[in-house]
């Protein structure tokens, strides 16, 4: 499990910290092999340390270009110590048995950004060092491999702690260098990419494989691509297609939207259908069926819903596909269908189907990235979930459990409502919806006035706000929001809490005879 350090290969473009490293390697009683550079910068400072063409016993050639490519190194970095056929090989043709790889790569990225000519990009770009790190970090059950002079210290430190590295180390250590390989590559293909002017994707690394080049993005003069990653997760990128046309860029994004809302509904408790369009949530609802949950989340807002997408958390039947084909759908997702709903689904030419399988885990841990001009902003995806938080009560008046379920329910779909996020829900079912607003109490007026034309459509005497609840995806920062949904038939509310103004927002709660719970997590969408 721990690996003893008894020859270190090192060959670093960015030389710092290579020396006092190097020389607390070689106090260890390391053997030191090193390349044209490295091997003079350590040489220099009076450290023993071997060129690597005495191993290769061949000069390095082609200014540099070939150095490490040879089986000496690659057979040392390479061969399994547990493997007879490796080591025999090894005795055989005189391959010395490499511990440490210490590589940092040619700095192909500060190259372009100096701006430097084609010639001199093209010559920064390192074979020798991705290929000898990606060898040991392959075989990192005998080797390790560091790519960041960070890490000298803390491999010095595992060393001195352990007699060596232990498996753990040589695992993370093997994670970052591919990650920086497949970094290095990108950049290289980005570079080629932008320096050709080329604009299809297939031609841009960007960290999944391009299963589909679409005839166009979010708008007609937007080239797109969608790419896959490895990830098994139950979702768009790995449902099967069972009918319809193909799906476009934006039906991508709200299908992905509507079966992440859907699939925080447990099946084993409930049926639940969400409508989705342009990524926000038109309607969502809980029922006794799937029929009845589409029934009632399609009248919280039928005139969105037309074109939209439809998410369900269960077997499609042909009851509830009866009812989702009356009107205008363009994608409808589900973990699985019927052959009666598939038969159903059928008469709709162009209407997709898709099957994930099952549903996704709300509560998985995996990281969402997100462009920004120049980068890219990387998070863990909100996996909080509402029936693991701490709830507080903070008014006098206790909701009452119909007003807690639905509470819950407001908040859970509140998630999936892109900021500022206000939800109102009675039965189970959302009955307004303000979303993407820069204002909290834009957002709760919008989703009032929405309850309300719902109505006044279902000929319904009185909005289905009147004795609602309501969700906030983050606190009131001022009470007005919160008066806002009181005002709209509010009865109960639940919100983060967290604002200065916290005390400010209870007494008005408690002034309106409002119940209202705290979660002590917020849920920005953006
Ligand atoms: O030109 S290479 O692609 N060919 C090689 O065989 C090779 N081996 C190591 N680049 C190669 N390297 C790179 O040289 C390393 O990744 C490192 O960045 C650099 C160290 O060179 P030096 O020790 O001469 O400064």
């Amino acid at each position: 499990e721990i690996v003893p350090i008894k020859r270190a290969l090192l060959s670093v473009s960015d030389k710092s910290g290579i020396i006092e490293f190097a020389k607390a390697l070689a106090d260890k009683g390391v053997e030191l092999v090193s390349t044209g550079g490295t091997c003079k910068a350590i040489a220099d400072a009076g450290i023993a340390v071997k060129d690597v063409s005495e191993i290769t016993e061949f000069p390095e050639i082609m200014d540099g270009r070939v150095k490490t490519l040879h089986p000496r190194v690659h057979g040392g970095l390479l061969g399994a110590r547990s493997v007879a056929a490796h080591t025999d090989a090894m005795k055989e043709h005189g391959i010395p048995e490499i511990d440490l790889l210490v590589v940092n790569l040619y700095p192909f990225e500060e190259t372009i950004k100096k701006g430097a000519d084609y010639a001199t990009t093209v010559e920064n770009i390192d074979i020798g060092g991705p290929a000898m790190i990606r060898a040991s970090a392959k075989n990192h059950a005998f080797v390790t491999t560091l790519v960041d002079p960070a890490d000298y210290v803390d491999l010095l430190a595992l060393i001195n702690e352990h007699g060596g590295v232990p498996v753990e180390a040589r695992k993370g250590y093997a994670a970052k260098a591919f990650a920086r390989t497949a970094a290095y590559d990108a950049a290289i293909s980005g570079w080629f990419a932008d320096a050709l002017a080329i604009e299809s994707p297939t031609y841009r690394a960007f960290g999944g494989e391009l299963a589909e080049v679409m005839r166009y993005g979010e708008n007609p003069h937007q080239k797109a691509g969608f790419y896959k990653t490895a990830s098994t997760r139950p979702g768009v990128a790995t449902a099967t297609q069972v009918q319809g046309k193909k799906l476009s860029y934006n039906n991508i994004n709200d299908t992905d939207a509507a079966f992440e809302l859907v699939s925080e509904f447990d099946p084993s408790i409930t049926s639940a259908v969400a409508i989705i369009k342009h990524a926000n949530p038109c309607g969502v609802a809980t029922g006794s069926s799937l029929k009845d949950a589409y029934e009632k989340a399609l009248e919280c807002d039928p005139v969105s819903a037309f074109g939209g997408i439809v998410a369900l958390n269960k077997t499609l039947d042909a009851e509830a596909a009866t009812e989702i084909i009356k009107i205008f759908t363009e994608v409808i997702i589900a973990p699985d269908a019927t052959d009666d709903a598939k038969a159903l689904i059928a008469s709709k030419k162009n209407l997709r189907l898709l099957l994930a399988g099952s549903l996704a885990d709300p509560r998985e841990e995996s990281m969402t990235v997100k462009s920004v001009s120049g980068g890219l902003l990387v998070q863990n995806r909100d996996n909080g979930n509402i029936d693991d938080l701490d709830l507080k009560i903070v008014t006098k008046r206790q909701p009452s459990e119909q007003e807690l379920a639905d509470l819950k329910f407001a908040f859970r779909v509140c998630k999936h409502v892109k900021s500022n996020a206000i939800v109102y829900v009675k039965d189970g079912a959302t009955v307004g919806v303000g979303a993407g607003q820069m204002s909290r109490v834009d957002s709760a007026r919008i989703a009032a006035r929405k309850a309300e034309d719902a109505a006044e459509a279902a000929g319904h005497p009185e909005p289905l706000t009147n004795g609602c609840v309501v969700a906030s995806d983050a606190f009131f920062p001022f009470a007005d929001g919160l008066l806002a949904a009181a005002a709209a038939g509010a009865t109960a509310v639940i919100q983060p809490g967290g604002s200065m103004r916290d005390q400010d927002v209870i007494d008005a709660a408690d002034e309106a005879g409002l119940a209202m719970v705290m979660t002590g997590m917020r849920h920005f969408r953006h």
